[in-house]
């Protein structure tokens, strides 16, 4: 039996081992930062790239134990998987909001960002596209949103005139994926051809989900297309080369955003050969902190970005440098200085206009050449 001192000064010591413990626990303020992606089905490579781009951000970030209100932080990701599914996406923005994030780096279809962007706008929290390009996603009237990437009005703006001008293509087919992406790709495809004189003879369909092509690439052959624009993600653009190639159509075929990678090249093997595809941003090793970031996200994952990692991990070094200029992770006190953002990111220069999209948007043309995507050319608007 311990006698009653005794008793009394185990009570104490713990009383005081209980009180330090919170402290230094309190001392330490949590910011989460939310991503919101596919990590599952047809998208989860796209999702994942993206979900470590931002990892590496938040974890280079507690390397630096930034303070903020004289407290230091440390950054949390909560990351959510949205399957690609806007009714899904949704329901796990709201999960985010939740959770109390400060910021949200999504999302990679632009199908599940148009209707998930409105809830973090209701909850006051800024959200930043690494990937979905649909031009609507800025254009809800929403000042929350952000975005650091291209749109589809710019890049396949940029490959319609190149088609009519530089390409000379005479006779243009256009394929879409009937995505909120590929249809708005197609559809200002289409309007950018048509403004430099160029002609379409074929504007055919698929859905996300589809297999095969053949009626819609038997039509487009039948027309006699010299240049097929295919508005659709990385796999099922591999699936229409294949089927091309195998119906001995002539057609150079080009891809809007999202095409040129590793996944489009082993699934379309041989046929890839020569393929053209439109990505947003300059490529990443010919910038000047490209290179590294190539080589510290390899070390970290075990594996090369596959295309949107370069665009999360600024997503989220926007927000966090954008807490440490305002001093605070409240999103109500950084938002103001997120909007007069002047950052010096791994894909380049930053700053945002009126609507939260790239002031200075750029696009690159890429072509496979022995198996790999190999850049063409890059067109960026004067300075
Ligand atoms: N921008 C390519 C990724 C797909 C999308 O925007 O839905």
């Amino acid at each position: 039996m311990l006698d009653r001192s005794r008793k009394f000064f185990i009570f104490a010591l713990s009383a005081i081992v209980l009180t330090l413990a919170s402290h230094v626990c309190s001392a330490q303020q949590v910011v989460k930062i939310g991503v919101s992606a596919p990590l599952t089905g047809n998208g989860a490579a796209n999702g994942k790239d993206i979900e470590n781009g931002v990892r590496l951000a938040l974890e280079e970030a507690n390397t630096q134990r930034i303070k903020l209100g004289g407290q230091e932080v440390r950054f949390e990701l909560d990351s959510v998987d949205d399957q690609g599914d806007p009714r899904i996406g949704v329901q796990v923005a709201q999960k985010l909001v939740d959770d109390g994030v400060a910021a949200v780096v999504g999302y990679y279809n632009s199908g599940v960002a148009l209707p998930s962007a409105p809830i973090f706008a209701k909850a006051g929290i800024p959200l930043i596209d690494p990937a979905a390009t649909n031009p609507a996603i800025t254009r809800q009237g929403l000042k929350n949103v952000f975005r650091i990437i291209a749109t589809d009005a710019q890049n396949s703006g940029n490959a319609g005139k190149y088609a009519v001008n530089v390409t000379k293509a005479q006779r243009i087919a256009v394929m879409d994926d009937r995505t909120a992406f590929g249809q708005g790709a197609a559809d200002e495809f289409k309007k950018a051809v048509q403004g430099a004189g160029g002609k379409i003879v074929a504007s055919e369909f698929t859905n996300d989900k589809a297999v095969e092509f053949n009626a819609q690439l038997t039509t487009i052959k039948a027309a006699n297309a010299d240049l097929l624009y295919f508005a659709g993600l990385n796999n099922q653009a591999a699936l229409v080369t294949k089927r091309m190639k195998q119906l001995g159509m002539r057609a150079q075929f080009v891809g809007s955003g999202g095409i040129a990678d590793s996944i489009f090249i082993s699934v379309a093997g041989t046929a890839a050969e020569g393929a053209m595809a439109w990505e947003y941003g300059r490529p990443v090793e010919s910038l000047p902190q490209g290179r590294a970031f190539a080589e510290k996200f390899k070390k970290r994952f075990g594996a090369n970005t596959l295309t949107y990692a370069p665009f999360a991990y600024d997503c989220a070094w926007v927000a966090i440098d954008a807490m440490k200029q305002a001093n605070s992770a409240k999103p109500d006190v950084f938002m103001p200085v997120l909007h007069a953002t002047k950052y010096d990111g791994i894909t380049g220069k930053i700053e945002f206009d009126e609507f939260g999209d790239l002031k200075r948007p750029t696009s690159t043309l890429y072509q496979v050449k022995n198996a790999k995507w190999v850049p063409v050319t890059t067109i960026s608007p004067p300075n």
